[in-house]
C-alpha cells in the first residue's frame, strides 16, 4: 500500500477517449480494470479531467478550413487540432462509468480556458498557467507522482514531465495507459520522459 508521500494521478479516463468516442484512443477502455486495481493500492488518488468549452482553440471545428490532426501555430506554440472532445458538461467529458476510485480526493479540470489547451495536469500549454496541482500536492506532503490513464503520449507524458519539473519523483505505469501515437508521438514521449528522469513500471510491480 502506497502511503502519504505517494499519489496516483489518473489522467483523463473519460468517455470521449474510449473506442467509439469523439477522440478515441485505441484500446483505451482496457486501462479501466488496470487503473481500478492500481487505485486500490494508493491511499492518495487524484483525477484529471479534460474539460473544454465548445469554442476551444484546440478544436479543428473552430479553425475554418482545417482538419483534425493538422497543426496550427498559436501564440504559445504549435497546437494539434483535435476533433471536438470532452466538452464541459457533456457525456463525453464524464469519467468512464466503470472507473472505480471512490476514495479519490481531487479532480483537476484542465483546458477550460478558450485560448489555451492543457495536456498537463500541472501547467497549461502556454507553459505558464498553473492548474494548482503542484501546490496542492506539496501541501499534502507528496513526493512521488504515479501517472496512469490516457493518453500515454499526450496528457500522461506531459503530466509526468511537469511532475519532474515541479520537483517530484515521477513514475508512469505503462500498462495502465494507452497512446494516440500521432506521427511518432509515443516514441518521442518515452524519450523525453526518460531524459527527464521519469521512471517506467508495470501495474503488477506496484504494491
Ligand atoms: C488529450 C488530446 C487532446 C489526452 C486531451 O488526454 O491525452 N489528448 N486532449
Ligand atoms: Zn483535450
Amino acid at each position: 500500500m502506497k502511503g502519504s508521500t505517494d499519489v496516483l494521478v489518473i489522467v483523463d479516463v473519460q468517455n470521449d477517449f474510449m473506442p467509439g468516442g469523439a477522440l478515441a484512443v485505441a484500446r483505451g477502455d482496457e486501462v479501466v480494470p488496470v487503473v481500478n486495481a492500481l487505485a486500490g493500492r494508493f491511499e492518495h488518488v487524484v483525477f484529471t479531467q479534460d474539460w473544454h468549452p465548445l469554442d476551444h482553440v484546440s478544436f479543428a471545428a473552430n479553425h475554418p478550413g482545417r482538419q483534425p490532426f493538422e497543426t496550427v501555430r498559436l501564440p504559445y506554440g504549435e497546437q494539434v487540432l483535435w476533433p471536438t472532445h470532452c466538452v464541459q458538461g457533456t457525456p463525453g467529458a464524464e469519467m468512464h462509468a466503470e472507473l472505480k476510485a471512490a476514495h479519490a480526493r481531487l479532480v483537476i479540470r484542465k483546458g477550460y480556458r478558450r485560448d489555451i489547451d492543457s495536456y498537463s495536469g500541472f501547467v497549461e500549454a502556454d507553459r505558464k498557467t498553473p492548474t494548482g496541482l503542484a501546490g496542492y500536492l506539496r501541501e499534502s506532503g507528496v513526493r512521488r507522482v504515479w501517472c496512469c490513464g490516457l493518453a500515454t503520449d499526450y496528457c500522461v507524458a506531459w503530466t509526468a514531465l511537469d511532475a519532474r519539473a515541479a520537483g517530484f519523483d515521477a513514475v508512469v505505469v505503462e500498462d495502465a495507459c494507452r497512446a494516440i501515437d500521432l506521427d511518432g508521438s509515443l516514441g518521442r514521449a518515452w524519450r523525453d520522459m526518460e531524459a527527464a528522469g521519469v521512471e517506467r513500471t508495470r501495474a503488477d510491480e506496484v504494491r
